[in-house]
């Protein structure tokens, strides 16, 4: 996800950094490199001005806090000035112990349909019930393409094929779902002839179904137009939130962004691909940590504090010995999970963010707990060595575990090939990743 500005940014960073003396003559330099990969990204010039200006002025004027290199202070300065400019912390509140309404708008083809189905998901896996309603009476296939969509997750649609009336279906598929559902997301059309009709529908929906938030889909691709865009749907009604789509590969992308803090709309969330997980919520530290390629460096390091003073060294050096026990193995796995969910982790991580889907993380994390309870119903002895299992023995584990054998299996085959990898590099990346997260000048300067 944007790529280049992210490449722009830390080129720039990496420059920086490289540098002997940082002297006004370095920091110009800098603040030139990060107007460039702004203005690249289709941010707006004067945005681009003044948040570079704000750089270049503080870099010069303030002291680094204590314990802190120049360098890291200056890149400091860019990380606040960013998520500044993206808007600080958003997202979307809904309340559990009622039912939210939340009605879409935008214009044809910017994400809503599809965005609908990724809240639908989303908001169910963090317990609500969710119903949709298809009120796009407009575009023949709209209820179909919802239709599909939702079935897919399992989500509950209303729909009124015989009603051409939008307003009406919204209103009624809220009543329909009012009682049993505590999340209703209304679907709606974005086919108008001209902006005013479009802004003319939104104002009945708005007025009749009163939803609780009027969640705004702006199409990333177009850069800094999403401000205009965004503005005028803002001034016509106040907008609750705004979701940015198609980021994945929009080079205009880091514009959009932008241009959408500007107008003082929220950004709730943010869409990163097609699919149906492909959504994520929107927070500009976490965000601009990303683009800046270092994470969420302050609670990585909180975090890696308290890991590293709980990894002994023998056992790293029986570990990376080659001679790795099963409870090495689950001790492994426990670290990471102390220290949050693994996807968490990887995008704390320098690197390694976005590398990974959210359904492989998933899938790791269920595996892992998988593996705990396999491991736990193991003997002492069947532990200290695992490669002794024989099939009468996996065939015990399964059952004392309640798993099945190829889970077992499984699970051996994993540890097998971790004690490879960890002979191989000799336990190299995880030491660099413990050094990495508790050592010295964070932001590497
Ligand atoms: N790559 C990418 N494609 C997206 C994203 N969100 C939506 N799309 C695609 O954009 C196209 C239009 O999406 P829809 O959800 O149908 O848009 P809409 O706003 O409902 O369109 P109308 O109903 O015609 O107003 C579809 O092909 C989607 O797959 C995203 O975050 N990334
Ligand atoms: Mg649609």
């Amino acid at each position: 996800m944007l790529e280049s500005l992210r490449t722009g940014l830390q080129g720039a960073i990496k420059k920086l950094l490289g540098t002997s003396v940082v002297d006004e003559a370095a920091i110009k330099e800098f603040v030139r490199d990060l107007q460039r990969a702004l203005i690249q990204a289709d941010v707006n010039v004067k945005l681009v001005l003044s948040v570079t200006e704000n750089v270049q002025k503080r870099a010069l004027e303030e002291k680094p806090l204590g314990g802190m290199t120049r360098k890291d202070q200056i890149v400091k300065i860019l990380y606040e000035e960013l998520d500044k400019m993206l808007g600080g912390e958003q997202g979307l509140n809904l309340a559990k112990g009622k039912t939210n309404v939340i009605v879409m708008l935008g214009v044809q083809g910017s994400g809503k349909t599809t965005t609908v189905s990724k809240l639908a998901r989303f908001y169910s896996k963090k317990g609500f019930k969710v119903g949709v309603v298809a009120a796009d009476t407009f575009r023949p296939g709209a209820v179909t393409q919802l239709r599909t969509l939702a079935e897919k997750i399992g989500i509950d649609v209303y729909s009124d094929e015989k009603q051409n009336d939008s307003i009406k279906v919204a209103e009624q598929g809220k009543k329909a779902f009012e009682g049993t559902k505590n999340l209703i997301i209304i679907d709606t059309a974005g086919r108008h002839k001209e902006e005013k009709s479009l802004l003319d529908e939104m104002n009945s929906i708005v007025s009749k179904v009163k939803p609780d938030v009027n969640l705004l889909v702006v199409d990333g691709t177009i850069g800094q137009q999403c401000y205009n865009q965004a503005l005028a749907f803002h001034k016509n009604s106040p907008v609750g939130g705004i979701v940015i789509t198609k980021l994945d590969g929009a080079a205009k992308g880091g514009g959009a962004l932008a241009a959408v803090a500007a107008t003082g709309a929220k950004i709730a969330f943010i869409g990163t691909g097609e699919r149906v997980d492909d959504l994520e919520e929107f927070s500009s530290t976490r965000f601009v940590g990303r683009l800046l390629g270092m994470g969420d460096l302050k609670s990585l390091l909180e975090m890696a504090k308290q890991l590293e003073s709980e990894v002994d060294e023998k056992r790293v050096q029986r570990m990376t010995s080659g001679k790795l026990t099963m409870d090495d193995f689950l001790f492994q796995f426990e670290q990471v999970n102390k220290m949050g969910s693994l996807k968490k982790i990887l995008d704390l991580v320098p690197g390694l963010a976005g590398n990974m889907k959210t359904e492989d993380l998933e899938k790791a994390e269920r595996s892992m707990k998988t593996w705990k309870s396999i491991i736990q119903s193991m003997g002492k002895k069947e532990r200290e060595s695992p490669d002794t299992l024989n099939a009468a023995r996996i065939k015990r584990i399964a059952k004392g575990s309640g798993r099945s054998e190829k889970e077992v299996r499984e699970l051996l085959s994993r540890y097998k090939q971790t004690k490879t990898l960890m002979k191989a590099s000799k336990g190299r990346e995880f030491r660099q990743m413990l050094r990495r997260a508790g050592g010295q000048g964070a932001l590497g300067g």
